[in-house]
């Protein structure tokens, strides 16, 4: 019988709520590792919120670093351990708001480290409050009647602000919602981590992924929300890849 699927080695198990697409995220990249024979090599900085369950699911050496603060935990390790491959796996609340400052300076300097930021939205660790990334209208339980943008601004795009730095050779942006987006994305995250590899410097990649926990909505109603919400605003595709000639 033809074997049709392998599971990564490096992962164990799914410590995400049920239909919840960051076990795709971390999936996705114990895949690549594993067939770039980089695991062995890997180091995982995980930040304070849902991504911090991948001390469960996947078997890499790992730092957790204080809320926000992957970015500049990440530096210190990518330039003390060169020959490893570091790389970030960041939520919105925690890469847009409180580690806002990490990433960007992260981003201004070069550094040769992989990002893989989950935008789900909202803060979904801590009960699903508003996040900077929360969709005009969207609610949450601390914008009971929709994100309001005379009073909470627009959501941010990060992926469009850090293509405007110099710096960074490849940022992208790609959804978790269906087969064809999770192996476009897959492609991506193998781009980045080879990035890394060829010593090319900062690659961000920004993947869009749901809460049905939080967003109050049964799984297959999350994806359908993501297509005609999130997608629609957050677009996607390769926004800078210099070696690609942009
Ligand atoms: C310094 C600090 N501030 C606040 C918190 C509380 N906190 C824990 S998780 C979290 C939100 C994480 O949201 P996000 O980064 O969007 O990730 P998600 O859980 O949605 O994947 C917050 C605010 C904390 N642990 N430490």
């Amino acid at each position: 019988m033809k074997n049709i699927y392998k599971k990564s080695s490096i992962i164990s198990e799914n410590a995400f709520c049920p239909g919840c697409l960051h076990g795709v995220a971390s999936k996705l990249i114990a895949e690549v590792l594993e067939e770039l024979q980089i695991h062995q090599k890997a180091i995982c900085v995980l930040p304070v919120g849902c991504g911090t369950l991948n001390m469960e699911s996947l078997k890499l050496d790992r730092v957790v670093a204080a809320h926000g603060r992957a970015p500049a935990v990440a530096t210190g390790l990518k330039r003390s351990l060169p020959d490893n491959i570091v790389f970030t796996y960041q939520g919105d609340g925690d890469l847009a708001s409180i580690g806002l400052a990490e990433i960007i300076h992260a981003a201004n300097r070069g550094e040769n480290i992989t990002v893989i930021f989950v935008n789900n939205s909202i803060y979904g660790m801590t009960g699903g409050q508003l996040a900077p990334t929360t969709l005009v209208q969207q609610q949450s339980t601390t914008s009971k009647f929709g994100r309001n943008t005379s009073t909470m601004g627009y959501p941010i795009k990060m992926a469009e602000i850090i293509t405007q730095l110099e710096s960074p050779t490849l940022v992208a942006r790609q959804s978790l919602d269906s087969p064809r987006n999770i192996i476009a994305a897959k492609k991506i995250i193998r781009r980045a981590f080879e990035n890394q590899m060829n010593h090319k410097g900062f690659s961000f990649v920004e993947l869009l992924s749901n809460c049905p926990t939080n967003w109050k909505m049964k799984p297959i109603d999350s994806l359908d929300w993501m297509r005609s919400n999130v997608i629609p605003y957050f677009e996607l595709g390769i926004l800078k890849d210099v070696e690609g000639g942009k």
